[in-house]
């Protein structure tokens, strides 16, 4: 068997090679019923898109009626995403498309900013406008004063737009506000992040271990019909969370944590794992480094001194570390996904890697597989201008692990400080809420306020539109076509999104919008494709395909070009760490100036009658983007706060009141919230969904309902070694007289 290595670097060799490969991949299935499938599209009229709901970007069909009305959205059979079954918001999604409240035409700011006071504009004026104020910023500041923040498809045709004008400020809050610390934990003890979608095997796994993670409310597709499976066949599932989840109610242990507390429950775990020689030796011998520092680094750290601060048994620590050792190599500690919560964040991850490592799980089946993505051939164009200076210069020290432009550094370093250079001039915000979306909102305005330019493209008029001084009406997923997703996944596959209908209003796709803009700009050289099916088009025929073949099955899945999804039985692996090997000790987070071996640190407690504030995901809803979606609203129309039966005892508290929640800080919540009394909350914290609490008043069906978490989140963990943002260490009380609430808010 040729060796990962060998395959890696022929993917790193350049569009050429990875054409030459792919073209060989041999053909599934789904290509052979192509004719079949064809036939059948006509008869329903029906076209090929994949979900823009939520980032799992399910492939599904798209259906219309006799008069060419979007009817539905199925799940395509051939998807290894989705296996054919869409969630309830994916379905939902064609909501999106007849929300009465979306945006209309182009909008330029004609007052004061922060007011509502746009007035209607033809692209032609809004694109001059843009492209006039692009034009003074790059002359009087540089190019790299100009930032993008993104979050769904279209960001990668204003990526190019501003690598092309030579600034390397493109910012995702996937990053800093989400997934960021797991990926560089990974990286530092594998060699390898864990990607989207997950890398993780649970269709075979025997031992599910989730920590915080809430599959089955985090909706995300492949993972919540994997871990159905796993559970039908036995699986074991541990779950370690303050509140009772929906994956609480399926575990054979829910260990109901205290929060802020997960590091010493891990490092006790690896206690009992070394101490009872219940670890993989085969594996640790060969694969890792630093075994011998790891185990003299956790030896106090027993079930018996974890419990004193996770209030998790001690017995219960030993019973499900010998679970997983039972199930091992088949065990899965799941890394989660939103795993920004107390600013050691990516020592938690370290944690969950070293565990994983030394079961033995990375590389086996039932544990995490090796992933195989796609290379699509990019159209030619001049190389990108390099920038003189990135959001480094301005923080040289900061965040040495962070490998991607922070979303929340481009916020710090737009507010104004005498003691730097420069400061941001001007934000492209595409797809991304930031005023919900980054925590610390006051921090946020205080950077919108000293911009020069802020562009906004979306959908709808979510709170960023408010503050911008151009808003770029995009048409949503179902009206245009998108880049191929290529997402990894245990085989190579592609997805087209197609349009099953013409825009509605006066809306238009990214891909327009950024070719128009650097028509103006003078970098029209790096959109070589006037049209974008003929660049997909292009982009298919490398590969063997067509748009006209893609149309027909909207996926297309290759074989894998090695037979390695799991390591071969003692197979010489080399991973991508400095030592070669999987790095219980890190010399990387070393080099870098912080602890090789995590280290459990207390956090701040919540003062005298005040609570943690949680918040995770609703099954029906994602972030904010739906909150306003007629389909969805109808499932779910405002959030509630979860309350400890004993706590609400003591404040007299009932469900169904609505009360208002002030933080550490003064910070009152803009609306009331209503309670729900529930065992399913430890007495310390409280819970709530994060995307409620709308305040812009054109969502007419969302403004005002339910409480905003963000609103509460003006503490902020920043983690020191990437730069995540923590937002799990603030803590609210209760108003229960609404009179003052509102008299505040
Ligand atoms: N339906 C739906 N699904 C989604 C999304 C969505 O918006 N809607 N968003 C997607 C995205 S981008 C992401 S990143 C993921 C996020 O999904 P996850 O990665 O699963 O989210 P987390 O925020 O890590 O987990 C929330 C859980 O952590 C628990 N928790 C809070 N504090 C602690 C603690 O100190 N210790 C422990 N052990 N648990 C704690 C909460 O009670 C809650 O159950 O969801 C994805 N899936
Ligand atoms: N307080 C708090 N903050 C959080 C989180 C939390 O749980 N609590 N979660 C964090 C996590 S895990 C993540 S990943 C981020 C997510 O952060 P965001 O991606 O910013 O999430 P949303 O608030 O849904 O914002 C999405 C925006 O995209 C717009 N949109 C939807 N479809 C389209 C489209 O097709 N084109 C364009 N141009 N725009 C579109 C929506 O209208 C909306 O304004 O938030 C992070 N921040
Ligand atoms: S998990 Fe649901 S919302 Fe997310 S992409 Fe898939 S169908 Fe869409
Ligand atoms: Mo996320």
């Amino acid at each position: 068997m040729a060796t990962r290595r060998q395959f890696i670097r022929i993917t790193t060799m350049g569009a050429g090679a990875v054409i030459a490969g792919a073209a060989g991949y041999k053909l599934l299935g789904n290509e052979r019923n192509a004719a079949h499938k064809a036939a059948e599209a006509v008869l329903t009229g029906r076209t090929p898109t994949y979900c823009e709901i939520c980032f799992w970007k399910c492939a599904g069909w798209v259906y219309r009626d006799e008069n060419g009305a979007i009817k539905k959205i199925t799940g395509n059979n051939e998807d290894l995403n989705c296996n054919g079954r869409f969630c309830p918001r994916g379905t939902g999604g064609v909501g999106m498309y007849y929300d009465e409240d979306r945006l209309r035409t182009p909008l330029i700011r004609t007052e004061e900013r922060g007011k509502q006071s746009f007035r209607e504009a033809t692209w032609d004026e809004a694109f001059d406008y843009i492209a006039e104020k692009i034009k003074v910023i790059s002359a009087e500041h540089g190019p790299e004063c100009l930032a993008l923040f993104t979050h769904g498809s279209g960001g990668k045709y204003f990526s190019t737009l501003l690598r092309a004008l030579g600034s390397p400020h493109i910012a995702a809050p996937s990053y800093a506000q989400c997934r960021g610390p797991r990926e560089v934990a990974f990286q530092a003890t594998f060699g390898e992040a864990i990607e989207s979608p997950e890398r993780t095997d649970i269709r075979d796994t025997k031992c599910l271990v989730l920590i915080g993670s809430h599959i089955g409310e985090n909706m995300h597709n492949g993972q919540v019909q994997e871990m159905s499976d796993a559970i039908d066949k036995g699986a074991t599932i541990i779950t370690v969370d303050p509140r009772y989840s929906t994956a609480a109610g399926k575990s054979k242990y829910w260990l109901p944590i205290k929060p802020a507390t997960d590091l010493a429950l891990l490092l006790a775990w690896i206690n009992v794992i070394i101490t009872e020689e219940l670890y993989d030796k085969p594996y640790v011998e060969k694969y890792t480094y630093g075994f011998e520092y790891l185990r003299d680094h956790v030896k106090n750290m027993t079930p018996e001194w974890a419990y004193g601060i996770t209030t998790i048994d001690p017995t219960v620590i030993r019973e499900t570390a010998r679970e997983m050792a039972n199930a091992a190599p088949a065990v899965i500690v799941h890394p989660g996904r939103h795993v920004t919560w107390y600013g050691d964040d990516t020592q938690r991850m370290r944690a969950v890697a070293i565990l994983n490592a030394i079961l033995g799980s990375w590389g086996r089946r039932g544990g995490f597989y090796r992933p195989e993505t796609f290379s699509i051939a990019e159209p030619e164009h001049p190389p990108f201008p390099t920038p003189k200076r990135s959001w480094r210069t301005e923080f040289p020290d900061l965040y040495k692990l962070a490998d991607t432009v922070l979303a929340n550094g481009v916020c710090d370093a737009t507010v104004p400080d005498p003691s730097r250079h420069c400061q941001f001039q001007g934000w492209i915000v595409n797809g991304t809420n930031l005023i919900e979306t980054l925590p610390n909102q006051e921090n946020t305005l205080k950077a919108i306020q000293s911009l020069q330019l802020l562009v906004v493209i979306d959908t709808m008029p979510m709170e960023i539109t408010g503050w911008a001084d151009v808003v770029l009406p995009e048409c949503t997923y179902l009206e245009r076509y998108d880049e191929l997703r290529v997402g990894p996944h245990r085989k190579p596959q592609i997805a087209l999104r197609m349009p099953a209908t013409e825009p509605l209003y006066n809306t238009k796709p990214a891909f327009w919008m950024a070719r128009e803009l650097a028509k103006r700009l003078g970098v029209i050289d790096y959109f070589p494709f006037e049209k974008i099916e003929d660049q997909l088009d292009w982009q298919l025929k490398q590969i063997g395909s067509s748009l006209e073949e893609m149309k027909k099955t909207g996926v297309k899945t290759f074989e894998r070009p090695y037979e390695d999804l799991y390591f071969a039985p003692g197979e010489n692996v080399e991973f991508y760490t400095p030592s070669g090997k999987i790095e219980l000790y890190s010399l990387s987070i070393e080099e870098a100036g912080f602890d090789p071996m995590p280290k459990y640190t207390p956090h701040e407690e919540p003062p005298e009658g005040y609570y943690r504030l949680n918040y995770g995901r609703a099954p029906m809803h994602t972030f904010s983007r739906t909150a306003n979606n007629p389909n969805l609203t109808d499932l779910m129309d405002e959030n509630s706060l979860w309350v400890n039966p004993g706590v609400a005892k003591e404040w007299g508290l009932t469900s169904g009141q609505y009360i208002y929640l002030e933080n550490q800080d003064g910070k009152r919540s803009e609306f009331p919230i209503k309670v729900r009394v529930t065992e399913r909350i430890r007495w310390d914290s409280v819970y709530m969904v994060h995307g409620f609490g709308h305040d812009q008043k054109k969502l007419k069906r969302c403004y005002g309902k339910g409480a905003s978490d963000t609103n509460l989140i003006t503490k902020v963990l920043v983690d020191p070694i990437m730069g995540g943002t923590g937002m799990r260490g603030n803590f609210v009380t209760f108003i229960t007289d609404l009179k003052s609430g509102e008299a505040r808010s």
